[in-house]
């Protein structure tokens, strides 16, 4: 009987010790469920627990349901608030200026360049950048996200179609002033699922995003013109708060910074699936795929370096890029070798 008593006892103690010390941390994602994004938070969150055996839990909060703008999850983050956030590299930029070097427009020849490059030397260095900032995040790993193409109520082909189109952009200046410099005016402050609403009461114009997030957050229908213009990769990140991170054992940071790396694979083959998916049901759709040609591409892209007055005289690349040259160079030089 004794025996059996100290045995409860024992067990009791283990297992509040265990509770005690295990902790829940949210993750923000604005995708919904089955997006490749919130697919890879949830392989993310299921490594985690089980490699800390219990010690951390992760709970992903998908479809915008904590932060629907992707600047709020980033500053709860910095607060402690919420322990990560899978974010677009764009609106991180406000926090990490020179996050802005691997996303200049018209950067990268493909997909497999721009992965080159985050899978080499510049994309590690920009990860450890986030932290080195001092932005009181932790960059974790990088994610697909394609291309981005503007999509808009009326035909747009070249720069000139978009002569006073008012475009939703994400919270990036740069990104602002690229639509700018090309004719159009760039809005921020609308968070990607009240971007439909916007379009169809005339409050914008249109927006500028990848195949899965036009189709999947019902853009599609609201905005039936989706020029192929290409102008950015913006590569997704995953994010931790710097002071969440500090008060868990530095094992387990070792093993969520690990976790995090081996989703990267995982949510790339999503990624590719649900890209063609996505493009084959807005074509099905009716919409109207704009495939701009070689010429009229470089228009888009000449007026990334020509001098605008929109930006007093000098271009986007001097006015973005100046401070990064090398890094920006650097990247080219991958392209070239590939
Ligand atoms: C999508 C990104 C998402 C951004 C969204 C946007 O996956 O993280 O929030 O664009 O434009 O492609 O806000």
């Amino acid at each position: 009987m004794k025996k059996l008593l100290t045995l409860v006892l024992a067990l009791v103690l283990v297992l509040s010790v265990a509770s005690a010390s295990a902790v829940t941390l949210k993750l923000s994602e604005v995708h919904i469920d089955g997006y490749p994004t919130t697919l890879a938070d949830q392989e993310f969150a299921r490594l985690v627990e089980e490699r800390t055996e219990g010690r951390v839990k992760i709970e992903v909060y998908a479809n915008g349901s904590l932060y629907g703008e992707e600047t709020g999850a980033i500053e709860a983050m910095q607060l402690g608030d919420i322990g990560f956030a899978r974010v677009s590299a764009s609106p991180v930029s406000s926090y990490v200026p020179a996050m802005n070097a691997i996303q200049m427009p018209y950067l990268y020849k493909s997909a497999d360049h721009m992965w080159a490059v985050l899978d080499g030397e510049i994309g590690q260095a920009m990860l450890d950048e986030v932290q080195a900032s001092g932005s009181g995040l932790v960059g974790l790993c990088w994610y697909d996200s394609g291309s981005r193409n503007f999509y808009t109520t009326t035909k747009v082909e070249v720069p000139a179609d978009l002569k006073g189109l008012k475009i939703r952009m994400q919270n990036n200046a740069m990104m602002v002033d690229m639509t700018n410099v090309l004719g159009g005016v760039g809005v921020t402050g609308i968070g990607p699922n009240d971007i439909y609403s916007a379009i169809t009461q005339g409050t914008i114009d249109g927006a500028e995003n990848n195949w899965p997030t036009y189709y999947t957050k019902g853009d599609y229908e609201a905005a039936t013109f989706f020029c192929l213009d290409g102008h950015t990769r913006v590569p997704e990140i995953l994010l931790a708060s710097e002071a969440v991170l500090a008060e868990l054992d530095e094992a387990d940071v070792e093993i969520i910074k690990q976790c995090a790396k081996e989703t990267q694979e995982f949510e790339k083959a999503e990624w590719a699936k649900m890209e063609a998916e996505a493009e084959a049901a807005v074509r099905a759709n009716g919409n109207t795929i704009i495939e701009p040609t070689a010429e009229q591409v470089a228009l888009f892209q000449e007026a990334m370096t020509t001098p605008s007055d929109v930006l007093g005289g000098v271009s986007l690349y001097e006015k973005y890029g100046k401070d990064y040259q090398d890094v920006i160079d650097a990247i080219k030089a991958v392209g070239d070798a590939m």
